[in-house]
């Protein structure tokens, strides 16, 4: 018997003080493919699977005279996965290396240590691959070959995921469901599985099934991420999919399906985000709001009138939604940007939304040459962004490529506007500021653009605010220029907007008033006490958490100009408020996810519900 060891390491996460793996499913799928056939299971034999960054030398020196050593490379970890490659083939130099996974490009044939590597998905290629292995001649490269026929045997038929649950008992785990392969469009910036721009083959409901009743039965589950590019697109038969996948979070450990939705819309997206109704919501990513950027990287997105329909519906069914955007794609440029933010506001959309920086993946468009050259791309190869680098249990700094700046959004203008985003996150998202912008809209035709861009001008003023900006501009500074960042804060936190909710909720007195301040000096009269009167109330303060009474001139749920009596109950006490405002700021974040901090407030005859969505 030939031993075989697949490596899938990938980071620990995890928050409130649970440490969360991912179940390697990748090496799951081409070993479960493989094992069905005799010739396989006759001959060789899976010694061990490694899912996280176990010490290299621990690793090698344990290993059993391994005669295939296959590597799931991404870019989180990819030079954990080279390094050990190089040490196991030094130690053991008759065994044969191979390569697969997103990462893997044709430039890794230069690594002598790598002695195959297969591009695109494996199941096929890699019994292909253990077929040469048995009879002696493998090929270098083993090319691009699509799957049709889905009917493949479920990853979670073979014992890895439960050797592997037993072996760590202390971690919780999240695993990955695919119910299709394959996406229509071909965004140039992505590198879906290799699998875009192409036709979506669909995997039968049974293994599905068979799939979610493992995940139900495991216990220790608590995340699911569903590989689907388009969660959606397949109407009845994905509405049927959601209903299955409820069960795992009504009967089951899972706390979290992760879903990338269809970027076309149809009737069945409503109730499929009904059902899902998950914490994080129905996502959408959007990536820009400008057309010429959307063209550049030939990307299609719901058009603003179905986006709406459905984020009213998400409303209505108090389902939380979330749209996500990248910041340094192709011919975006500041004005567009800070257009593309606040007409996001004024659409309806104030709950939540997220932006990233651009990374550039290896096998896309976006990162070739060409591309490169055309759109003045420049960038910075970086361990402290996308969370490829923290946390590992073997200390092999990743890297991910990040764009810095481009021919129309110099790396000045790129920063202002990272940061103007942040600044409406967390100023207007988060609650602080939403009571006072949306009466500056509805009452005194101020528009949001005109608001936060006031208000931006506010806050650099403020010795305060501006501190905090500069701080975060400084890191981004810093980032772009070494790829490093020095400050540990930053390193706890691992995520710019997080270092921003407590600074924001600790400063909240002093945004209510410079948020009025721009009113005023956007509008010409003195309306500063009021509008600070009843935006403060909107918010939960330690100071005034019992409930309370108090009159405005505002009218706060049709937003105009009507006086009006309010009764304020808050929705948490000191105690809690305290606990959990111990905890790091990417779990205070989720009070607002939670809209903890934002006070029930009623008039005379019924609660005020600020409705965060309007399709007007
Ligand atoms: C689940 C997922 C995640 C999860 C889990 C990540 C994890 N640690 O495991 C989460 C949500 C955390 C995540 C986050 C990110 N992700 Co992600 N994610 C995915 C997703 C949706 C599914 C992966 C999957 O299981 N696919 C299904 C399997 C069957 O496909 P596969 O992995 O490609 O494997 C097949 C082949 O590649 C091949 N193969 C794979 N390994 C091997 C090994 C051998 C030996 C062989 C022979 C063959 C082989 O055979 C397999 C079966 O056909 C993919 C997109 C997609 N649909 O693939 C993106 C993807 C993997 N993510 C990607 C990225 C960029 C990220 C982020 C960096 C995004 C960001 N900007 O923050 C972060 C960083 C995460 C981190 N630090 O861990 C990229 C990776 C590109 C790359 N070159 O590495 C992908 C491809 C999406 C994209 N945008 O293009 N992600
Ligand atoms: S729609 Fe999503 S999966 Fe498809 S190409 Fe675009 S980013 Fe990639």
């Amino acid at each position: 018997m030939k031993n075989v060891y697949l490596f899938q390491p990938q980071n620990l996460t995890g928050h409130e003080g649970m440490v969360q793996a991912w179940l390697p499913y990748s090496v799951a799928c081409i070993w479960a493919y493989v094992s069905q056939f005799k010739e396989i299971t006759d001959n060789y034999n899976l010694e061990k699977v490694y899912a996280t960054k176990e010490p290299i030398k621990t690793v090698v020196d344990t290993m059993n005279d391994p005669k295939i050593v296959g590597f799931s490379t991404f870019v989180w970890n990819q030079n954990y996965n080279l390094k050990m490659a190089e040490a196991i083939k030094k130690k053991y130099p008759n065994c044969t290396i191979i390569f697969g996974g997103p990462q893997v490009t044709y430039d890794y044939v230069k690594y002598k240590f790598i002695d195959t590597i297969i591009e695109s998905e494996g199941e096929h290629l890699f019994k292909e691959f253990m077929d040469d292995h048995l009879s002696g001649s493998i090929k270098k490269i083993y090319s691009k070959q699509r799957i049709k026929d889905l009917a493949l045997p479920s990853a979670y038929s073979t014992t890895i995921f439960d050797d592997l649950i037993a072996e760590y008992p202390e971690l919780t785990w999240a695993t990955t469901l695919e119910t299709n392969r394959g996406c229509p469009y071909h965004c140039t910036f992505c590198d879906w599985g290799s699998v875009t721009n192409s036709k979506i083959y669909k995997i039968a409901l049974e293994k599905l099934q068979f799939e979610i009743d493992w995940i139900k039965q495991s216990r220790v589950v608590t995340l699911v991420n569903l590989a689907d590019a388009n969660f959606g697109i397949l109407k009845e038969r994905d509405l049927e999919i959601a209903k299955m996948l409820r069960t795992m979070v009504d009967d089951g450990p899972v706390g979290f399906i992760d879903i990338s939705y269809t970027k076309s819309y149809n009737t069945y997206l409503h109730d499929i985000v009904r059902i899902l109704d998950q914490p994080t919501g129905f996502t959408v990513s959007f990536q820009s709001n400008n057309q010429d950027t959307l063209d550049a990287i030939k990307r299609k997105n719901l058009n603003e009138k179905d986006l709406m329909k459905l984020l009213s519906y998400a409303e209505d069914q108090h389902v939380t939604h979330e749209q996500e955007y990248i910041l340094g794609l192709p011919l975006e440029t500041k004005d567009s940007w800070y257009e593309g933010m606040t007409n996001l506001l004024q659409h309806g959309q104030h709950k939540v939304f997220d932006v990233f920086l651009c990374s550039l993946l290896p096998n896309t468009e976006l990162a070739s040459p060409e591309s490169r050259a055309k759109y003045g791309i420049q960038s910075t190869f970086t361990p402290e962004l996308n969370s490829v680098g923290p946390r590992n249990r073997e200390d092999i700094t990743e890297y991910s490529e990040i764009i810095n700046q481009t021919n129309t959004l110099p790396q000045k203008e790129l920063i202002d506007c990272f940061l103007f985003s942040i600044i409406i996150m967390h100023s207007h998202c988060t609650g602080y500021t939403f009571v006072t912008s949306r009466l500056a809209e509805k009452i005194y035709n101020i528009s949001y653009k005109d608001f936060y861009q006031e208000l931006e001008r506010l806050l650099y003023q403020d010795e305060t605010f501006s501190k905090h900006l500069n701080y975060i501009r400084n890191l981004l500074v810093e980032i772009f220029a070494t790829g490093m960042i020095k400050d540990p804060n930053f390193k706890e936190e691992g995520r710019f907007d997080y270092l921003s909710y407590k600074f924001f909720y600790k400063n909240k007195n002093r945004l209510y008033q410079l948020a009025a301040e721009a009113v005023e000096n956007l509008y010409g009269l003195d309306v500063k006490d009021d509008l600070v009167k009843v935006q403060s109330n909107y918010i939960f303060d330690m100071s005034k958490s019992d409930d309370f009474e108090f009159e405005s001139i505002y009218n706060i749920d049709d937003f105009v100009l009507n006086k009006t009596k309010y009764k304020v109950e808050t929705k948490m006490n000191k105690m809690e408020f305290m606990q959990l405002w111990k905890l790091g700021s990417g779990d205070f974040h989720r009070l607002h996810q939670k809209k903890k901090l934002v006070n029930n407030i009623t008039n005379n005859t019924k609660t005020i519900k600020l409705t965060l969505v309007n399709a007007n």
